[in-house]
């Protein structure tokens, strides 16, 4: 299994439905180090604030990637490089597994061949996707250890996502993620807020995924991030 994400270290996720800071230009976020950007959020998504990220970003010279919350928010754009369709393999609600997906499917023509899944699994339950999805957050390592395998060994997943967006996460989890599986790609995201947070966090998986941090503190402490998880890797 292989794709763009192997090389990957970093991830900048964009929320189209919250501003970027005063100051801050579009430019400014593919032109951070981050490795790709991934467009996407919980709530709040629209075809149209989608669509005006993918215009404002798809003239840079970076990976694209739309992650849409749902089947209506899914755009065409070449601008974009593709669709990373999250599947939260611990959701106690189905729609969450499949059920969107199936929806998807059913309703549109799904451009296949730039379509991959990311099996997530979601830690931290004060985020809007853990109650949306009705994860159960309460797992131990050891669990979160199986979630990761079954994801890539009986589901073929190439990217496996632990999800603590909105609070730093336990490291020994995402280790636990990390040690039980081979090819597929280790992401995490949730809390990353400076040099150190990105470095702990790259420690221990493949990619790491910023997200608030560019709405909430701006680029440079993005660019901070891009550095904390190259040199994580660096040293490796
Ligand atoms: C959210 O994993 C990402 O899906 C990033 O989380 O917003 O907490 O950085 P933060």
């Amino acid at each position: 299994m292989s794709g763009p994400w192997d090389d990957w270290d970093h991830v900048l996720k964009v929320d189209p439905d919250k501003d970027l800071p005063d100051g801050v230009t579009f430019e400014d976020v593919c032109t951070s180090g981050t490795d790709a950007i991934e467009i996407g959020g919980t709530t709040g998504m629209t075809e149209e604030n989608m669509q005006a990220v993918v215009e404002a970003c798809g003239t840079y010279d970076i990976p694209l990637y739309q992650e849409p919350s749902n089947p209506a928010v899914v755009i065409e754009d070449e601008g974009l490089d593709g669709y990373l369709i999250p599947s939260v393999f611990n959701a106690g609600d189905p729609f969450w597994i499949t059920g969107a997906h199936k929806e998807w499917a059913r309703i549109d023509e799904v451009a296949w061949d730039r379509t991959w899944t990311e099996a997530y699994i979601v830690l931290n339950p004060d985020a809007s996707v853990a109650s949306y999805t009705e994860a159960d957050c309460d797992l131990t390592p050891d669990e979160v250890a199986g979630y990761a395998a079954v994801a890539e060994r009986l589901f073929g997943q190439e990217i496996v996502y632990v999800e603590y967006s909105g609070t730093l996460g336990d490291t020994e989890m995402v280790q636990a993620a990390g040690d039980a599986i081979d090819s597929a790609t280790l992401f995490y995201g949730g809390g990353i807020h400076d040099y150190d947070s990105a470095y702990e966090m790259a420690e221990h998986s493949d990619v790491v995924v910023v997200g608030n941090l560019l709405h909430d503190e701006g680029i440079d402490a993005v660019e901070e991030t891009v550095r904390g998880a190259k040199d994580a890797h660096t040293a490796d």
